[in-house]
Parts: structure tokens; sequence; C-alpha cells
């Protein structure tokens, strides 16, 4: 498949150590991937979903003690432990590759190696970047096949060259004890053992597109953000991108496929997507910020997707999807979740392929769930009704803003802007949110997550925030402008009190009118926040009052949460840029 000589040096390695039964090259081609999914099927790791209904799907489940992402188990590999940082595991390179390198070893034995050449971002823009996954895992291919753009192409680009991203998956025994996710950013290496599920193991993805890639942008002068990127088109038919960093299940895949309110899209307002999760930015030519989406398709989550909360995420999962750990109704052999629609499956199988009774479902105890909280859908980019025209070309979209947001009850005002970039830099730095499904732990707890990257930054949190200050000097005025969001304000009982999805729009209008010139705001202490007559609520049953409400910056809870930056920074220790500490010591005087 190539004469690359270290691309051969590796495999040779990697099937002396996995000793696999035989090696099988991913193509990308359309028969390769029939074979797999017969194959799949023949062995239990896919069920073949009602082809009529939903041509080309699938449903898989993981196994019950790995259904997402392992944070305490996931490692930055660096030479010295200072270079990985405080938020971020770390051991000794190569005691770490010893003891991955014992887990894995003849792991493979009876299996067969597929080894997936595979591109981040178009094969051949200047933007993206290859990479090679090793796995034992069909479901893996299958994945990557959506996920990521596979192709002997990538192979003829690469050449000769040692620039690309090696990545050892193994499912070895799925042992949630010696279950490992390891990055060595000095080596372009990952290794994930242990695991089925997809950001452990689907490499291409938060592994190398963020934990690798950050790294390499730090060294390289470029950006790789957990971050949507969406076009907004006017009625004169303009379109302004923005580029939003929002933690695991907060919101990235349904802002970046919304759909305006009625009267916005009588007068001709549109969105399109270019990415859903993650953007690899860089300064173009004419000093602007470009973004790519390296991605091909969408893992998103399915709890919540439906026809109103996001229809254009749910066409693109109606061919050639994967689904994993959601509910199969047995009635037409159809997938479904909680929030999909009203009719809850008389007669369905849960996530954990058991007998699920909607009788005892409860809303407020996910162990009664059908679908699990953290279940997700694969689906390819080119199914979803409003992919950008941008997508496929390699060139980027240039961004106009970039949006910061979180799930805070209290606290962060619907939006917000910063006064300039190197305020909107402490903004992100400060960024916290309440903990989701997408990874293991308790959820709902306040974290600090910075640019929504805390599990994805593959280096030294402060040397990140310097980064940003140096992007922030080299943009000079063609900075794109920093704004933060918050969808998730609730009232005393819970309940959010901003209507969230396609309503968002109007808080993306004054976005981008801040950014033209044409919006009005009050500068309050934390920055630039509109006035309620700025944020247009036409047809929307909310009362100014409630606006007025989600719009306050309380004196009270910012004076505490300035506390809790100050204990968050303390973290960072001298790596913190003293920009960052001027800027929290400016915050505290405008709350005094
Ligand atoms: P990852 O794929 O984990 O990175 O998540 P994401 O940031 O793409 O989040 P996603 O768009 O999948 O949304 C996650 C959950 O938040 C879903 O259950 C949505 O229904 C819910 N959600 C998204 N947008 C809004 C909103 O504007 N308001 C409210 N209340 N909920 C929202
Ligand atoms: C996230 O957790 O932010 C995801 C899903 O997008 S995963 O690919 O598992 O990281
Ligand atoms: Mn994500």
């Amino acid at each position: 498949m190539t004469n690359n000589k270290t691309i051969r040096k590796w495999l040779d390695e990697m099937t002396a150590l996995l000793q696999p039964d035989n090696v099988v090259w991913v193509d990308g081609s359309d028969e390769q991937r029939e074979e797999l999914r017969r194959l799949a099927v023949e062995c239990g790791e896919l069920f073949k979903l009602n082809q009529e209904k939903l041509p080309g799907c699938y449903l898989h489940r993981t196994n019950p003690n790995d259904v997402a992402r392992v944070e305490d188990r996931t490692f930055i590999c660096t030479s010295k432990q200072e270079d990985a940082g405080p938020t971020n595991n770390w051991c000794e390179p190569q005691e770490m590759y010893k003891k991955l390198y014992n887990i894995a070893r003849g792991s493979y034995q009876g299996r067969t190696m597929y080894v997936i050449p595979y591109s981040m971002g178009p094969i051949g823009s200047p933007l993206a970047k290859i990479g090679l996954e090793v796995t034992d895992s069909v479901y893996v291919v299958l994945n990557m096949l959506i996920m990521t753009r596979v192709s002997p192409k990538v192979l003829e680009v690469l050449g000769d060259s040692d620039d690309w991203v090696r990545g050892l998956h193994s499912r070895c025994d799925i042992d949630p004890e010696n279950r490992y996710i390891c990055h060595f950013p000095e080596d372009n290496t990952i290794i994930s053992v242990n695991s089925g599920y997809g950001g452990n193991v689907l490499l291409g993805k938060k592994c190398f597109a963020l934990r690798i890639a950050s790294y390499q942008g730090w060294k390289e002068g470029w950006m790789a953000e957990h971050m949507l990127i969406l076009g907004l088109q006017n009625p004169k038919g303009e379109v302004h991108y923005i580029a939003a960093a929002f933690p695991s299940a907060c919101g990235k895949t349904n802002l970046a496929m919304l759909i305006p309110p009625a009267y916005l899209r009588e007068k001709g307002y549109k969105v399109w997507t270019v990415g859903d999760d993650i953007a690899w930015m860089r300064i173009g030519e004419d000093g602007r910020l470009y973004a790519i989406n390296p991605e091909n398709g969408f893992f998103g989550v399915a709890p919540g997707t439906n026809e109103h909360s996001n229809f254009n995420a749910l066409e693109s999962t109606k061919k050639n999807t994967i689904f994993t750990n959601v509910a199969l109704d047995q009635n037409d052999n159809t997938v479904w979740w909680e929030g999909l629609n009203k009719n809850l499956p008389e007669n369905a199988l849960d996530w954990k392929g058991n007998p699920w009774d909607p009788a005892k479902f409860n809303k407020a105890d996910k162990s009664t769930c059908a679908a699990h909280p953290n279940s997700r859908f694969t689906a390819p980019a080119e199914n979803c009704p409003c992919i950008s025209d941008e997508f496929n070309k390699g060139a980027g979209v240039p961004i106009s803003a970039i949006v910061f947001g979180g799930r805070r009850a209290k606290c962060a005002p619907l939006v917000y802007q910063s006064r300039d970039w190197e305020n909107g830099v402490f903004v992100g730095s400060a960024m916290a949110s309440e903990t989701t499904a997408a990874a293991a732990g308790a959820v709902g707890v306040v974290r600090r997550d910075p640019m929504a990257m805390l599990p994805f930054c593959g280096y030294h949190m402060g040397d990140y925030f310097r980064h940003w200050l140096d992007m922030g000097k080299k943009l000079g005025d063609k900075a794109p402008k920093i704004f933060n969001v918050n969808w998730f304000r609730t009232d005393d009982e819970g309940n959010f009190l901003w209507p969230g999805f396609g309503d968002n729009m109007r808080v993306l209008n004054w976005i981008v009118d801040r950014c033209e010139g044409k919006a009005d705001a009050t500068e309050t202490a934390i920055g630039y926040v509109p006035k309620p007559e700025d944020i247009d609520l036409t047809d929307l049953d909310m009362d100014k009052a409630t606006l007025e409400d989600i719009l306050t910056v309380d004196t009270e809870v910012w004076t505490r949460e300035a506390a809790e930056i100050e204990e968050h920074y303390k973290k960072f220790g001298d790596r913190l840029p003293a920009e960052l500490r001027a800027q929290l010591e400016t915050l505290k005087k405008n709350l005094s």
C-alpha cells in the first residue's frame, strides 16, 4: 500500500507486538465497507436496522462499563511532567510505552489488524493532517470511515514524509482497570487500550484533532479548538462565520445546525454548518483567522435530538449512520431515545439490550432510560441538509466571532462581549460549566473548563493561554471579536429561562451586528451586555422582565465568581500569563 519507510517500520513493530492473524488495509471503498458491515453483523458487533426506513444504518452496544470518555485514565506523556501541566494526568513516556506494550502484546491473536490511513481535513488541504490508526475493532473502522477521510490518496499526499500521527487501538479485554488513553505529543503517537467507545477509540477525533493537534498548533503557530463552525447568512446573502467552544454535551451540534425562527427565515436568514465539534484555525494571507473542520462526520449526542430541537441532525442520521447505545424499537427495527418523540416504544430493548418497560420510565432517574444519556449517532456530514459549500474546501472560512459558553444555572448572562482579544482570552480561561454524561463521573457539578479544552489540551494550560494571547497579537485588528453565551440559566425550580435551540439565532444576530458595529450594548463589570431591546423577541412567548433577568450581571454572584477564578488560576503557577492576572484584577476592581 505504501513505500513510506516510517510507516512500514512502525507497522512492522505493531505487527510484531500485536501478533494479528492477518492484516487488512482499509481503502474507503464501498465494496470493502459493505464487506465490513456484513462481518460486523455476523459477529454481533452491529445490529442491522430496518433498511427501508434507515438504509445503511446499524446499532452498536458497548460494554456497559465503557460508555463515555474516561478523563482519569487519559494521559499526556511528555518527557518533562511540567510540560503536561496541572490539568493533565502525566506519565514518563518510556514507562508508559512499556506498560501499554505489556497490555497490548499479543492482543490481536486470532484477530485481524485493520490499518486505516486517514486525513483530518480535506485530503491535500494545507490545513489538513494525516494519521494512521491500527485497530482490531470493525466498529472502529466503520466509524472512522464516517468521521474521517479514508483513502489510498492520503498515502500519496503523504509520500515519504514522517509528518503523520501514529494511532494504536486495541480492545484487549475492555477491562476498565487497564483502560488507558495515552498521548505522546513529542512522538506524534496515540495508544488506546481496553475501550471500544467513541472519543476513546476513534483516534482521529479528540486524541489527534485536539490533544496532539493542540500541541502541534502551539509549536507551529496555529490553533486546534473544541469548537463548532457555522456560517450565518443574512438577507443580503452575506455569510459571517462564527466558531464556538462549549464543553461536551453543551450544545455545539445543536447550534451548528440551527434553524432560525420562522420570522427570520422569511426575511432570508439561514445557518450553514461547517463543523460541530472541532476547528483547526490558521492566520490566512489577508491576516484573518481561517478555520476548517478536520472531521468528515458528526459523532452527536442522541438524547434530546428531535425534529424540533435539531431537524438537521435528525435528517443526517437517516442513512449510513451508526447508532451507539440507543434503544431498539423491535416493532420495526428502528431506534429510539429519550426526547425523540413522545411515543415511548412498547416493545423495545434498552441500550444494554434488555427489555424496556415504558411504565417504569421516570425522566429524573437515568437508570430507567431506554437510551444511555451519552448515546450517540455517527452520521456522515454529507447527509446534513445545511452542510456548507465550504465544508469540502481546504482553504477554510474566515472567522468573525469566537463564542465561549457553558451550562451555568446562575451567573453568566445570556450573552456578553469581551472588551478586546486579551479580555476575551480571560473570559475563555475562566469558563466554567456543569459536567455532563459525555465523560465518566458525576454529572451537574460546576467545574472550570477553559475554552472547553480542559479534557483536550495536549500541553500545559498556562502555555496554552500564552499561545492564545500570542495569536491575538499576530491577528491585531483583524482578530475575531470574542463573546460568551449561556443558554442554560434556570429559575428556582430548575426550568430553563431561555428557549434555546433555534431561538439562539436571536443572540447570534446580535453577535454579528456587534462585529459589524451595528448593535448597541451596555458596558458592565464583565464586558458589553445587550440592552434588552437589542435582542429581538418577535413571535416569542417571553416577557421583557425574564429577558432582563437573564441579561443581569449580579455583582454579588460575580464577586464570588472572581474569587473562584482566583483559586482556579493558582493551579497554573508562574506559567499563568501576567496579562490574565491583570485581567482578573480589573474584574475585581470593576465589581467593587
Ligand atoms: P459533544 O458532542 O459532547 O461535544 O456535545 P455538543 O456540545 O455538540 O452538545 P449537543 O449539541 O449534542 O447538545 C447536548 C445536549 O444539550 C442535548 O441534550 C441538547 O438537547 C441540549 N441542548 C443543546 N442546545 C440547547 C439549548 O440551546 N438549550 C437547552 N436547554 N438545551 C440545549
Ligand atoms: C465530547 O465528549 O466532547 C464528544 C464525544 O464530542 S467524544 O468523541 O466521545 O469525545
Ligand atoms: Mn465534543
